[in-house]
């Protein structure tokens, strides 16, 4: 089993380079931002929650989001890998996941970091405002609260893995196809260990 999380701030294409990375190495995608508007989409109780805090640009808690992963790894008990997007975004997060794949007896094997500027993030995330339906992304005060929550509450996650030598940071600027090279040379590194 190879598990890994694709990790940066929002806007940094971890939605992109996800689609490439699951068709390449076979991987199920978890991504709670897809997984948080199905809900909506959806209008659940969960969904509504959810969407309240989305709408300002802050994050859910972190037992709505924890429970939808719990749910969403006891579906897929015969997967070969995971691929987390977007998850964990807090350090509950990340010890919550630890302690549900330490119950599947298996682990992360790698994140890998993004970097992006801030200014690129703004521009690329308010350029997908313009065709994505999204709310979130069309007005610059709730991105930049968006970024702001990152390096708040999200940014110390890579902290606790790094703690386990688990993270490499890959610049996320450039064509998308060289920055899809550059993950999958790291993860070959890490599968050739
Ligand atoms: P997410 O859905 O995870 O969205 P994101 O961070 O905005 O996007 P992502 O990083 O995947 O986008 P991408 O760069 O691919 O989260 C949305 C919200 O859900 C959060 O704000 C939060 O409220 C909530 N949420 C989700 N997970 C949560 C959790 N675990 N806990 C609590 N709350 C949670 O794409 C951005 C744009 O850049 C696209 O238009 C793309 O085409 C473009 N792009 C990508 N790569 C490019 C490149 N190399 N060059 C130029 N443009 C590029």
């Amino acid at each position: 089993m190879f598990n890994l999380i694709l990790f940066g701030p929002p806007g940094s294409g971890k939605g992109t380079q996800s689609e490439k990375l699951i068709s390449k190495y076979g991987l199920i995608h978890l991504a709670t931002g897809d997984l948080l508007r199905s809900e909506i989409a959806a209008q659940t109780p969960l969904g509504m929650e959810a969407k309240s805090f989305m709408d300002k640009g802050e994050l859910v808690p972190d037992e709505v989001v924890i429970g939808m992963i719990s749910s969403a790894l006891d579906a897929n008990p015969d997967a070969g890998g995971f691929l987390f997007d977007g998850f964990p975004r807090t350090e509950a997060q990340a010890e919550a996941l630890d302690k549900l794949l330490k119950l599947k007896k298996t682990g992360i094997h790698l994140m890998l970091a993004l970097e992006v500027s801030e200014s690129e993030l703004i521009s690329r995330l308010l350029n997908r405002g313009k065709t994505s339906g999204r709310s979130d992304d069309v007005n610059e005060d709730i991105i930049r609260a968006r970024i702001a929550e990152y390096h708040k509450k999200t940014s110390a996650v890579a902290d606790h893995y790094r703690k386990f030598d688990k993270v490499k940071q890959i610049k996320g600027e450039g064509s998308i196809e060289e920055i899809f090279n550059s993950l999958c040379a790291e993860i070959g590194r890490k599968k050739s260990l």
